[in-house]
């Protein structure tokens, strides 16, 4: 059985980064409901994540996109962040809003949009400069919606030019994090559709460039886990965007609607080394009906309770049972690890941290919802539009 003490110090040493978008108002494309003392700015956004990290103790950095984060002093903003006890994480960019976007970004086919792009994109690395982030986190909404719109095949080569411009001006310790999708907002074609894509081209631009799994962008059905286990293998698993999916790109809670594939994606990444090693655990969730805060406090935990699961694996059990081609023991082995309550475990280690055991009712307890319900009037529209 595994060392419980070995398997509390792995889970305190785990870090999940929280996403400036999911403190603000977010919908769908239908309806974006407004909820009372969401934030009005990036401070803000930042104060709240400054919570999700004192009740949970496990996010101590925050992902900024942009524009929706743009600020006029960028190194004031990460000693803001300091000051609540947080760091600025992974710089999102963003090149899909503007009019300009409409047939891509660094795909496009004319070259002045390309530029537009680019820029765009070396104006974040500056922006990391100033934050000390490490992490510049790249997904395009590029594609076609009509077979023969465009030439796919040039589109590729337009991708490579400018991934290459942008890697070229990465600073030392700096990262680039290819982000793949599988559809939407384009319908026929996506430039950046799945990881072979995303590998590929990290793989020519070296090691600095490295893919990032978002969970919720697969077609139904995709054995994510064999995709993580992969990467890992290969080197090139730079992090995960975070939530959990139904249908399409829901962007829900993680761990909400299939906890068991959370648990198998944990499963990888601890037997892949990928736990202490330098791959991100991002959350990328739009939770757009429920209380914010709450809600990323809970993912993080659902986070934390699959990564004790698969902690708690009997390894040494498994392997037997794999070398000896015992089906039923090998599965039971990950089931017996799957089904266990790991909510006392995590209480405990909460308490042995300092911390209250129930982040959640500690966070009501504490007074800021109300606070900020005070204090806070005419919340922006976080992310999409804003
Ligand atoms: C695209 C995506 C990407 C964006 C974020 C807001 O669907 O997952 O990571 O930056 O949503
Ligand atoms: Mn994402
Ligand atoms: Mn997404």
């Amino acid at each position: 059985m595994p060392d419980l003490s070995a398997v509390k110090a792995a889970l305190a040493a785990q870090r999940i980064e929280t996403p400036s978008w999911a403190y603000g108002n977010s919908g769908t494309r239908f309806k974006v409901f407004a909820q009372q003392g969401v934030p009005r700015d990036p401070w803000e956004k930042l104060a709240d994540a400054a919570k999700v990290h004192e009740f949970t103790g496990v996010a101590p950095t925050v992902a900024l996109h942009i524009p929706w984060d743009r600020v006029d002093d960028y190194a004031a903003l990460a000693k803001f962040a300091q000051d609540h006890g947080v760091k600025l994480g992974a710089i999102n960019s963003n090149t899909f809003q503007d009019d300009a976007y409409k047939l891509g970004s660094i795909c496009h086919p004319d070259a002045a949009v390309r530029r537009k792009a680019v820029d765009h994109l070396l104006e974040c690395v500056d922006i990391m400069d100033a934050t000390g982030s490490r992490d510049l986190k790249l997904w395009f909404a590029d594609g076609t919606n009509y077979p023969g719109q465009d030439d796919i095949r040039a589109r590729q080569d337009r991708l490579a030019e400018g991934l290459t411009e942008v890697y070229a001006r990465l600073g030392e310790g700096q990262r680039m994090l290819l982000e793949y999708k599988f559809f939407e907002p384009a319908f026929y074609s996506t430039d950046v559709p799945d990881w072979g894509t995303a590998y590929a081209h990290c793989l020519k631009l070296g090691e600095k460039a490295q893919v990032v799994v978002d969970t919720g962008h697969h077609a139904p059905g995709t054995n994510i886990e064999f995709i993580v286990a992969t990467l890992l293998r290969e080197n090139k698993l730079g992090g995960f965007d975070f939530n959990s999916r139904f249908y399409a790109d829901d962007d829900l809670m993680v761990g909400a609607a299939d906890p068991f594939q959370l648990f198998r994606i944990m499963h990888e990444v601890i037997r892949g080394g990928g736990l202490s090693s330098d791959v991100a655990f991002m959350l990328d969730q739009c939770h757009n009906i429920e209380a914010k805060i709450p809600a990323i406090i809970r993912s993080v935990m659902n986070v934390q309770e699959a990564t004790a699961k698969a902690l708690l694996v009997d390894r040494d059990a498994l392997a037997t049972a794999q070398h000896d081609g015992d089906v039923l023991a090998a599965n039971a082995v990950l089931m017996d690890a799957y089904n266990t309550d790991v909510r006392p475990l995590l209480a405990d280690l909460r308490q042995d941290m300092g911390l209250d055991p129930d982040p959640i009712t500690a966070y009501h307890r504490s007074g800021w919802q109300g606070q900020i319900t005070a204090e806070r009037v005419g919340g922006t529209q976080a992310g999409w539009g804003a």
